[in-house]
């Protein structure tokens, strides 16, 4: 029998008792997307009544700065003063709720867009450009923040989390790593090791696609077939949430549970957040080559912050002056940005071998002294002393 007649059931199919079957009812995700604030003019003042006023407008101050230091990180990448700049506009709720579920003993791992998931786990928003300035692999120390340099390489960062998770979970740490990772990630071999793993070896690990449509240019019904990406976790035997991810009360929400849920349980979780990126890859890629400007203005009524200002103002959250300080706190992060990039820093091309290994392997120290030699034979032809 072929698994094309199994598909259109000319057979019954009884399964062999060569291992663990698990009941996929509970691990499928919902078939709409968890959404908390609504979309009509008069916003839902009822859905996320249960959540305190205060998460809403501390959500709302860090999506309107959010906002901001993309605009400003965009800008200083236009000016040269950032190498790249891979732009979260649309989709700064999913970073700023999920990070902020985070408990200060959890760990997060971050990809290259998840600049303001950084920002919101505490970190200096100008350590948090380092390594898009070109200047260091990270602008932080991961063990002091618990946090994972930006990953640049797709969905590696996920086998980093899985194996950080089971670690801690041996030593009996009560620890959720939360991985972030776009819809493109999902279709490397990483996130499927990572899940496999993740679901065998029961490590407490949450892993947040951001869906938002594309993978740079290929669109996600050319990469997955799957009725969504949420439903990628049952296959691995780990329930799959689905949220809309431009409601900020919602992602804080789902993602709430899924941590508390890796936490209680010791077992993964992966949640899809269905979001839309705005502006181009990076500074560095033209969209309209491959998607219409009417599809990006479709998602305009539906923009994180949007959602959030109309339901704040139906439920008498939001004040004219409230709004105007989270303005001024915004504007103030984009000056202090635009002073911190005036000038450039030097960095020691020496600094290339110092973080590699432990003990440098001696094709390292080899590698190393060569490029010391050619820093000393270059500086002493032009007068300079190399430090
Ligand atoms: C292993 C690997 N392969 C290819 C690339 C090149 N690349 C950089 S970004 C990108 C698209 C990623 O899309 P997605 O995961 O959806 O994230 P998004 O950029 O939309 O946030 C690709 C293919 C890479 N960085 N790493």
């Amino acid at each position: 029998m072929t698994l094309l007649d199994r598909a259109q059931g000319s057979a019954p199919w009884t399964p062999q008792s060569t291992g663990p079957r698990t009941e996929p009812g509970p691990l499928l995700p919902d078939a709409a997307p968890v959404r908390l604030l609504g979309e009509d003019a008069a916003g839902s003042a009822g859905t996320a009544a249960g959540l305190a006023p205060e998460l809403l407008r501390t959500l709302h101050r860090r999506l309107v700065t959010g906002r901001r230091f993309n605009e400003q990180a965009t800008a200083l990448a236009k000016q040269g003063r950032l190498a790249v700049y891979p732009s979260s506009t649309g989709q700064e709720a999913c970073q700023i709720a999920a990070a902020g579920v985070l408990q200060p003993t959890d760990w997060l791992f971050p990809s290259y867009r998840d600049s303001l998931a950084a920002v919101a786990r505490g970190i200096d928003p100008v350590e948090v450009l380092t390594l898009l300035r070109g200047d260091a692999h990270s602008g932080w120390d991961p063990r002091r923040n618990r946090t994972a340099p930006l990953a640049t390489p797709l969905a590696t960062q996920a086998p980093h989390a899985v194996g950080l998770a089971r670690a801690a979970a041996l030593r009996g740490e009560r620890l959720v790593a939360l991985v972030l990772m776009g819809d493109g990630a999902t279709s490397e071999g990483d996130f499927h090791e990572a899940l496999n793993f993740a679901a065998v070896l029961r490590a407490p690990v949450v892993f947040l696609v951001q869906n938002n449509g594309y993978a740079i240019s290929v669109p996600l019904a050319k990469q997955s077939a799957a009725p969504s990406l949420a439903h990628k976790a049952v296959g691995y035997g780990l329930p799959g949430r689905l949220v809309d991810g431009n409601d900020a009360a919602a992602v804080h929400q789902v993602v709430g549970e899924a941590v508390e849920y890796a936490r209680d349980t010791g077992g993964p979780v992966l949640v899809e957040a269905i979001t839309y990126r705005v502006d181009p890859h990076t500074n560095a890629d033209d969209p309209r080559r491959y998607r219409s400007p009417e599809e990006a203005a479709a998602w305009r009524d539906h923009d994180p912050l949007v959602l959030m200002e109309r339901h704040l103002r139906a439920a008498g959250l939001l004040d004219e002056e409230q709004r105007s300080a989270a303005a001024a706190e915004a504007e103030a992060l984009a000056e202090r940005m635009r002073a911190a990039f005036r000038t450039d820093p030097r960095p020691d091309p020496l600094d290339l071998f110092a973080h590699v290994y432990a003990e440098p392997t001696p094709q390292l120290r080899e590698q190393e002294a060569l490029l010391r030699a050619e820093l000393a034979a270059e500086a002493e032809s032009s007068g300079e002393e190399h430090r």
